[in-house]
């Protein structure tokens, strides 16, 4: 039988692999997954609030009922912060940054972006959504409160990044820059335990996963590729598998596994597509790129040199198996000319 190796014992392992470090990054995944088994809790029970008493708005434990997403923020800015690691996050939640006040957080290394429940519209029918995170080395001297500028590092600057899949079954997946794994909830020993190591998404992947009732929205280039993906051709395998959860964690998640695209391209209403760069967009493009894959946005720039001018920035995105990345930016380059700043009007 294999031996199984906890999220905790990797962790630690490779922390022995950098004689030099001091175990900071390593406490910090560790309340990373800590966070991640209480926000699991709750929403595998999120079907019964109405039962545990939404009506009194309190639970049957006499605490509040609050709205998943709310309490998934809550529970990592307490979780990040009671590590002592941080020195600030910046969270989809929140117009602006998050810093503790006490001398412990300043003297922190770390800041932190976070997408504390991402999908949440799906959360009332049962579909798979997650967390994401992405961690930093801040910039400005320790001793002090965190600055804006150490959120605004260019996406090839994280220092790890990972996502929570709440799913059929529960996985914890990151990266510190040295591939990726993947780790699944053992609900019986309340542990992840390693379950998908040093993940490569394959190179050639047939699954495109777009909200496709955007297509007329969308550049030429862009809506050539779908007709593309969907038109028969044996030699390359074509049609591809349209896939579309509605759920960035899920759909990237499959993706990165059975290979395929993922887009969020620009429309007319939304010039920068709906996904945050700082949130979604460089923690995902830092995985795939670990795993094998491409990232890039609509201009066919590499998502992770994107320098961000502010915290909720939007950004285009085209992720996944390379073939596909590839595919989809020849056809934007053929019709809309290198730079398709717009959707399609
Ligand atoms: P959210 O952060 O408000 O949940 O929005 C992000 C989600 C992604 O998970 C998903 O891929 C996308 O929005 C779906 O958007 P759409 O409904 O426009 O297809
Ligand atoms: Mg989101």
């Amino acid at each position: 039988m294999n031996k199984i190796i906890t999220l905790n014992e990797f962790i630690i392992q490779r922390q022995a692999d950098f004689p030099y470090a001091k175990g900071e990054l390593s406490r910090l995944l560790t309340h990373i997954g800590l966070a991640a088994k209480v926000v699991n809790r709750e929403v595998n029970q999120a079907g019964l609030v109405d039962i545990l008493g939404s009506l009194e708005k309190t639970n049957i434990q006499g605490e509040e009922v609050k709205k998943l997403d709310v309490f998934a923020n809550e529970r990592f800015i307490n979780a990040m912060f009671g590590s002592s690691e941080i020195a600030g996050m910046a969270t989809e939640e929140r117009a602006d940054i998050i810093f503790d006040d006490t001398e412990m957080a300043k003297n922190a290394k770390y800041v932190l972006c976070l997408d504390p429940l991402d999908g949440s519209s799906n959360i009332d029918v049962n579909v798979s959504i997650g967390t994401i995170f992405s961690i930093y080395r801040r910039i400005t001297p320790r001793g002090h409160k965190p600055e804006l500028e150490d959120f605004l590092q260019e996406g090839t600057k994280q220092v790890a990044a990972g996502y929570i899949i709440y799913g059929s079954s529960t996985m914890l997946v990151y990266t510190t820059g040295r591939g990726v794994n993947g780790f699944t909830l053992d609900p019986s020993i309340g542990e992840f335990c390693l379950s998908h190591q040093d993940i490569k998404t394959p190179l050639i992947g047939k699954i495109y996963s777009v909200n496709e009732s955007y297509y007329h929205s969308f550049s030429k280039g862009v809506r050539k590729f779908i007709d593309y993906c969907k038109e028969p051709d044996k030699e390359s395998g074509r049609p591809y598998t349209a896939r579309y959860i509605g759920s960035l964690v899920a759909d990237f998640h499959r993706n990165l596994l059975k290979g395929g695209i993922y887009m969020y391209p620009a429309t007319k209403k939304h010039p920068n597509g709906k996904l945050r760069l700082l949130y979604e967009a460089n923690p995902m493009a830092f995985i795939v790129e670990q795993a094998g894959g491409m990232a890039v946005d609509q201009k066919g720039q590499r998502i992770l040199d994107i320098k961000p001018t502010e915290l909720h920035q939007r950004v285009p995105l085209f992720i996944g198996s390379r073939n596909m990345v590839e595919q989809v930016m020849q056809f934007i380059e053929q019709e809309d000319g290198i730079l398709p700043e717009n959707g399609n009007d």
